[in-house]
């Protein structure tokens, strides 16, 4: 495989979760699956959703990033061209988790997209126990190590501005025919129903028996009970400490937690950034 090494910057900078020579050389196929996230807004239950309808139910599988990778991530110890080979590798139809804005995105154009979106508040209070949730040595060598306070991880949810970048971005595709829209909070107030919507979105065939086995498996009890099939990072090693990153899924638990000031300056930022139609939908408008 050969691949392009000179980038252009619509695929954004390297990070330790963002590999722009991975997105700039995918391939991708058209009934790929590619689910968009903003951190914390429902990316690991739709990751879980997709495969279990995918297999028609399947309690077995090792962790998450085995069957639904994380498009962009950098994996240790492998070159950018056999992390592609190993995508590659994959039977359709693959199914990816990304982070990404819609223009560093690739295959915006032909492949099948869900965006799980959820109110900035819940994120950022659950990117707070995510931090704090890792294990010592994850967090030790990690780039968190210096952020100890809800304050300091409070300014960089703000600095870091991903929820913000995310949603603005995918907005104006709202409507495009490849892409379903779903909110967190309509997911945890009826998951049939938005599960029947990705049914009829993907025209995947799923019958009776086996939707009934998705149901178990896409619970929050199943989940954080099976929680390490989630916890998993690509080598294997568990990256939260056991009660974490599955942790509560509510709805408004920000409320426990967000100071008003706080609350006032992510729903400012997000009223500076988004138009009036995307924010009465987000539910801030
Ligand atoms: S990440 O790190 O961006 O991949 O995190 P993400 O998966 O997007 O978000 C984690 C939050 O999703 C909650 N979660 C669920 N909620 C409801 N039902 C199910 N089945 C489920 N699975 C995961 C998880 O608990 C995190 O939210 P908080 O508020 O921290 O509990």
């Amino acid at each position: 495989m050969t691949i392009t090494t000179v980038l252009d910057p619509r695929w954004g900078e390297s990070d330790p979760t963002h590999d722009p020579y991975l997105l700039a050389n995918f391939k991708a196929r058209p009934d790929d699956v590619l689910i968009t996230t903003a951190p914390k807004a429902g990316t690991t239950w739709m990751q879980n959703i997709l495969h279990q309808l995918r297999s028609g139910g399947d309690p077995e599988f090792y962790s998450i990033d085995s069957v639904v990778p994380w498009l962009e991530l950098p994996r240790d110890g492998l070159s950018h061209t056999e992390v592609l080979e190993r995508y590659s590798a994959i039977q359709s139809p693959r199914i990816f988790k990304t982070h990404c804005t819609y223009e560093q995105t690739p295959g915006t154009d032909r492949v099948n997209i869900i965006m799980s979106s959820r109110d900035p508040r819940d994120c950022m209070v659950s990117f707070y126990h995510h931090i704090m949730d890792m294990t010592d040595e994850v967090r030790a060598r990690g780039h968190f190590s210096q952020i100890e306070t809800f304050d300091d991880v409070f300014h960089l949810w703000m600095e870091f501005g991903a929820w913000y970048r995310n949603v603005a971005s995918w907005w104006p595709h709202f409507n495009d025919d490849n892409l379903l829209w779903l909110r967190y909070e309509d997911m945890k107030h009826d998951i049939d129903t938005c599960v029947d919507r990705i049914i009829a979105f993907l025209h995947w065939e799923v019958s009776p028996t086996q939707r009934l086995a998705v149901n178990e498996y896409i619970s929050f009890h199943w989940m954080k009970a099976n929680a390490d099939k989630f916890v998993r990072n690509s080598m294997g090693e568990p990256v939260f400490k056991p009660g974490g990153f599955i942790r509560k899924g509510n709805v408004g638990d920000y409320k426990q937690k967000l100071s008003g000031t706080q609350e006032q300056q992510i729903l400012e930022k997000a009223k500076e950034i988004l138009n009036a139609e995307c924010l009465r939908y987000l539910g801030l408008g």
